[in-house]
């Protein structure tokens, strides 16, 4: 990679707007928990903040109590999403926030949050993205089973009938969940994440009552008249580690339950066979009674990549016996591989397999550094690299037609990474999470001189 000596003030991208179609929507993204403070406004407790006080479970033991303070400073923030130029703002609301216990009487803080965000969005210019469901679960409902439990679908569509009719009328565009691999297979089988599960078990019925929960979601916003709906699901490029056949094996599991899992139920109604192999067993009896629901039309697909995967056989354990193994390319804080032109290898097969019209979205892209603060100053270079070389991807599929209708950078500032605290900075703003204190990086600056030509 080359990794240029960008210094702060002529900081600039390969790219600029212009480049891209007229109605190429930029934004930016974040959510609720990673940046609001949930120790504010009355918000219920969530199972990530159950999980977070739990020791070990993430480094340094942090939380997401106070995070950016965002629930207070959300105006600062939405003035710097406008003085950066993008269209758009992807953001999500709480579950946790708006209804404390799940379900019932909504937190009347907690609405007039939202109230005041959209509106404050709107009055500058900038489009409301809104996902309901960027994990925090409330902890009333993860204490009967979390996802695992069949009735937390039905919880979260009522969840989004009271988002829909109270936000409805000031949103662009929705998406139900975000990641549901890893609400899912990262949080109920690999453990990483809230609620730290470890089970195939957990891990199947999870990965099914997410898109039932998705499904239901669609058809109550449906059933309210709402447009513009759809799914943000996270891809990788996976290729096998090495020619051996186990390998290759080892890759297609692997692909079928982070690849092909949420997307195929969503568009083909059906789970592919090398992840059924090891997970139908424990999926609901009548599962295949759900994919109706579960298959809904949508009206956009959100894409999030950030990485490649090499995958190999792991001897000795059962289902799915895979591992990863680094790759040769440098890496990001996250020790994440830079690889963007795995994105643009998986776009014509997404594009494929959800039909030629179908807008997509980049819906996060982006990279942890911790390049130091200088002067109050960071130059940022890896970031610039990163985004140029991603979005050349991009460029590079919509001049061969793919339907590729935004992109949203990860993130608009430095946040809570969930089981890594807040050591691994994705911001294009940085925080200083002892003061607050959010200062532009030079990726930011480098951004808005791009959405100006
Ligand atoms: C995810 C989430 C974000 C993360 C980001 C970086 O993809 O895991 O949507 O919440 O912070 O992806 O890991």
């Amino acid at each position: 990679m080359n990794i240029q000596n960008h210094s702060f003030l002529n900081a600039h991208m390969d790219w600029q707007r212009s480049d891209f179609p007229t109605n190429f929507e930029f934004g930016v993204a974040t959510s609720a928990y990673q940046i609001e403070g949930s120790q504010f406004g009355g918000c219920g407790e969530s199972h990530w903040d159950r999980y977070a006080a739990k020791s070990g479970n993430v480094v340094g033991n942090e939380h997401g109590g106070i995070a950016c303070d965002h629930y207070n400073r959300w105006e600062e923030d939405l003035n710097l999403i406008q003085q950066l130029g993008v269209d758009s703002y992807r953001f999500s609301t709480s579950w946790a926030r708006i209804m404390p216990y799940g379900k019932g009487q909504p937190n009347a803080k907690g609405l007039a949050f939202y109230d005041r965000l959209i509106d404050g969005m709107l009055a500058r210019g900038i489009s409301p993205n809104l996902t309901l469901y960027h994990w925090e679960l409330p902890m009333a409902l993860a204490d009967k089973g979390g996802w695992c439990n069949r009735d937390t679908a039905y919880r979260f569509a009522d969840f989004s009938e009271l988002i829909c009719s109270r936000y409805g009328d000031r949103v662009d565009r929705f998406a139900t969940i975000n990641e549901p691999w890893c609400v899912s297979w990262l949080s109920h089988f690999l453990g990483l994440q809230a609620p730290g599960k470890t089970s195939l078990e957990a891990a199947a019925l999870s990965m099914h009552h997410i898109l039932l929960a998705h499904g239901l979601s669609i058809q109550a916003m449906r059933s309210l008249n709402q447009r513009n709906l759809g799914i943000v699901l996270n891809f990788e490029h996976a290729q096998p580690a090495d020619d051996s056949e186990r390998a290759i094996l080892a890759t297609e599991r692997h692909d079928a339950i982070i690849n092909r899992w949420f997307l195929e139920a969503i568009t083909k109604k059906q789970y592919p066979e090398p992840a059924l192999e090891g997970l139908g067993d424990y999926l609901p009896e009548s599962y295949s009674e759900d994919m109706d629901i579960i298959g809904q039309p949508i009206d956009w697909l959100g894409i999030n990549y950030y990485t490649r995967q090499l995958i190999a056989h792991e001897d000795g354990c059962g289902f799915p016996a895979t591992k990863t193994v680094l790759g040769p390319r440098p890496k990001t804080a996250m020790d994440w591989e830079i690889y963007p032109e795995g994105l643009g290898q998986l776009l014509p097969r997404i594009a494929e397999q959800v039909g030629a019209d179908m807008p997509l979205y980049i819906t996060e892209n982006g990279l942890a550094t911790n390049e130091p603060i200088i002067d109050g100053r960071s130059q940022d270079g890896l970031r610039l690299d990163f985004f140029n070389q991603h979005l050349a991807e991009v460029k590079g599929a919509i001049d061969k037609g793919l339907n590729i209708q935004g992109y949203t950078a990860w993130s608009l500032m430095d946040n809570y990474e969930w089981s890594f605290g807040y050591d691994k900075r994705f911001g294009l703003i940085h925080i200083d999470f002892e003061t607050l204190k959010r200062t532009p990086k030079a990726s930011y600056y480098a951004w808005q001189k791009s959405m100006q030509s």
